[in-house]
């Protein structure tokens, strides 16, 4: 399926694309951009009867504290972030690279903007960390040839959701990645308004193979509710010196003969800790 809106949806399969409707209460709906479905065309117009089950999810916490899809089936999350505007926000990265994780999908990392002014010793530290981690990272301008390219390798065939925040760049990286058009738009425009300017996430094939996902920029990317171990799991550099923790059950909070501390950046072992602080303060809250 390539996309939803409201009670429509866009479905692709070997004969082209067409505009079906999705089936009042479709189990485990609404479906969105990656996922496969099974089309009834007994009708004038075809209807999305079922979801087959997802080999990989995207989900975040939505409006209203509900957990929701974000996409699904995709090989690669490509977090997209900006070195200049808008800023950086490492950790934002580490979010992503949790929920990547629980739903099986590895993770990429593109630094974009980096032909305009901006803070050298951040970049170079937050891109250290992220390789260090085992995460490809790459740094440009999306409206750089050469980066693009690099993106395209990262891909390598595969399906790639392009994730971040509004105006780092993904529908630019998407339109010269597929040649089509995707709308994007001026950064201090859309801060003033407090609009996004790409609201409907769709999956779009990029010639000579695989595919991108253009999705919406987030403000902020929240995580379902999550265990400590499930967090430290997005934190493949924690996950390693874990095995030297004295404890098999080690949260990495503090606990005695923890290893983790010793040996790996404070910077992510304060992420990984910010997120199970995080995540245990919703579970108070819920509790209450
Ligand atoms: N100088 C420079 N400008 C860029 C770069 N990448 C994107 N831009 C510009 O930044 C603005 C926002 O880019 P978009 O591609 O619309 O950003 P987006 O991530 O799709 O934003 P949303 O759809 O709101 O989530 C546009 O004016 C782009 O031309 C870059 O690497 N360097
Ligand atoms: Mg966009
Ligand atoms: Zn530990």
């Amino acid at each position: 399926m390539l996309r939803v809106a409201g009670p429509l949806a866009e479905v692709a399969d070997a004969s082209g694309t067409r505009e079906v409707r999705l089936a009042p209460r479709l189990p485990g709906g609404p479906p969105v951009a990656g996922d496969i479905v099974v089309v009834d065309d007994t009708g004038t117009q075809g209807i999305i009867r079922e979801i087959l089950p997802r080999r990989t999810i995207l989900e975040r916490v939505g409006s209203g504290g509900r957990v929701r899809a974000v996409v699904a089936n995709v090989d690669l999350l490509v977090v997209v972030a900006s070195v200049a505007e808008p800023p950086l926000v490492p950790r934002l990265i580490d979010r992503y690279a949790v929920a990547a994780v629980a739903g099986g999908i590895d993770l990429g990392v593109v630094l974009t903007k980096a032909d305009l002014p901006h803070d050298a010793q951040l970049v170079g530290q937050v891109a250290s960390l992220q390789r260090a981690a085992g995460h490809p990272v790459l740094v440009g301008s999306a409206h750089d040839p050469i980066l693009v390219e690099e993106v395209r390798a990262m891909i390598d065939g595969r399906v790639a959701a392009l994730a971040g925040q509004s105006g780092v760049g993904k529908s630019t990286l998407t339109t010269a990645l597929t040649g089509v058009a995707r709308a994007t738009g001026e950064v201090s425009e859309r801060l003033r308004s407090g609009r996004h300017t790409t609201t409907d996430p769709r999956l779009i094939p990029m010639p000579g193979g695989g595919a991108v996902i253009d999705t919406a920029g987030v403000r902020a990317f929240w995580l379902p509710p999550m265990e400590p171990a499930g967090i430290a799991a997005g934190f493949p550099d924690i996950v390693r010196a874990a095995r030297s923790c004295r404890f098999p059950d080690c949260r990495h909070m503090g606990d005695a003969g923890c290893a983790v501390v010793a040996e790996v950046d404070p910077e992510r072992v304060a992420s990984y800790r910010a997120l199970v602080d995080a995540a245990e303060s919703v579970r108070a809250t819920t509790r209450e």
